[in-house]
């Protein structure tokens, strides 16, 4: 484990510089503009070179499984987004190059966590084992949040309403602390996000009660039309201080330092030190749904030039020049991918619309003479 890591996330939250580091350096690409400011934790430069002690405690195995996930994810991502544009899902929230700040956070999770999403956490419900068919139901528009079972997967409903699911999961991380669980619960929500009263309330009963909560906020510069710039004045790591417990500022796009970052806010969580706030700065590459035309407010350039710090190119090359994979393993992955996406695309065109009735019948005990009317009419009946 890292020296700055083992001591705890003070170090690197609160001790980097203030003065606008860009740790590419002179020489790297232009980081996406929501990315100046504190230098990052990051452990991999966006060219793969290692820049910070990369034996993040996972077996040559488990570094591969990051890998094989980040590309399978993407491969659905972009399958997804072909089934939207077919007419086979209503609308669809893509996340490429959101793929390392998904899959890092949600595998430093336990299996006795439980994660508060938002309509953006496909990646990241898929290693909590949620089924990818029974989640995409909500973007069929055949279920109300899809029908997995949060229970079972540990991975709350998907959350449409911006930053509401932030105050649930204080109050599950409450009910954890209460029930002296040794368990913690994780909250994604976005840079968007951290603009709404409901953020402050959760964070500030987060701090007051001393829950065990990690609060992830993927930062990826844009709230659909409004740029981060034009929504927050300041850092939003830093806003963890106001409320009394440590903020992390980690490369989003950096797998190693997402899952280093995320596994040292839950062993806090664990230990009964409370919440911890990690702002992971990232970018997406598309658009904010398949409703949105991103063209009408953001420049190509600017997303040509986040392509430099793709989370998947940089830790393939630095996997392989470690000689933890080679290209056969690769190749494998992107075949499993492939494959994978198949048998989703399978399940979603054989889902079909449930009754209508079940609308109905699981609204009231005892229905309402007008919902009967209702019923009624919408039956033929
Ligand atoms: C309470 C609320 N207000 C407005 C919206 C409409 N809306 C949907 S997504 C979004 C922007 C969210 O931005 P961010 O939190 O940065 O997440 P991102 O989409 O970038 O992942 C808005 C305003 C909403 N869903 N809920
Ligand atoms: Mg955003």
């Amino acid at each position: 484990m890292p020296a700055s890591l083992a001591s705890g996330l003070i170090p690197y939250a609160l001790g980097v510089s203030d003065e606008g580091v860009n740790v590419s350096g002179p020489a790297g690409p232009p980081e996406p503009a929501h990315w100046a400011g504190t230098a990052p934790l990051r452990l991999v430069a966006p060219d793969g070179t290692p820049v910070g002690d990369t034996d993040v405690g996972l077996s040559p195995e488990q570094l591969r499984d990051l890998l094989r996930r980040m590309i399978v994810a993407r491969r659905l991502d972009s399958e997804c987004i072909a089934l939207q544009r077919q007419g086979e899902l209503t609308v669809y929230p893509g996340f490429e190059g959101q793929e390392a700040a998904q899959i890092g956070s949600a595998l430093a999770l336990g299996p006795d966590d439980f994660v508060f999403p938002t309509f953006r956490e496909l990646a990241a419900a898929m290693v909590r084992g949620v089924d990818a068919v029974q989640y995409l139901h909500y973007h069929r528009g055949t279920w109300h949040g899809g029908p997995y079972d949060p229970r079972a997967t540990g991975f709350g409903p998907i959350c449409i309403p911006i930053a509401t699911q932030i105050a649930h999961a204080v109050g599950h991380a409450l009910g954890q602390k209460l029930d002296a669980l040794d368990a913690c619960t994780l909250a994604y929500f976005g840079d968007g996000a951290t603009s709404e009263g409901d953020f402050h309330e959760a964070a500030n009963m987060a701090g007051v009660f001393g829950v065990p909560l990690v609060l992830f906020c993927q930062n990826n510069g844009w709230a659909i039309s409004v740029p981060a710039t034009q929504q927050t004045a300041g850092e939003i790591w830093r806003r963890a201080q106001g409320y009394g417990f440590p903020g992390v500022r980690v490369d989003g796009n950096d797998v190693l330092a997402v899952y280093a970052a995320t596994r040292d806010a839950v062993a806090r969580a664990r230990e009964g030190e409370g919440p911890t706030l990690i702002e992971a700065l990232t970018y997406r590459i598309g658009a904010h749904s398949t409703a949105d035309d991103a063209g009408r407010y953001r420049d190509d350039h600017e997303v040509d030039a986040a392509r430099a710090f793709d989370p998947i190119g940089r830790y393939r090359t630095w996997l392989l020049s470690e000689g933890h994979a080679d290209q056969g393993f690769v190749t494998a992955c992107e075949q499993e991918a492939d494959a994978f996406a198949m048998e989703v695309r399978a399940g979603v065109i054989a889902t079909a619309a449930p009754p209508v009735e079940w609308m109905f019948d699981w609204t009231f005990a005892a229905p309402t003479e007008a919902f009967q009317r209702m019923r009624d009419e919408a039956l033929g009946e």
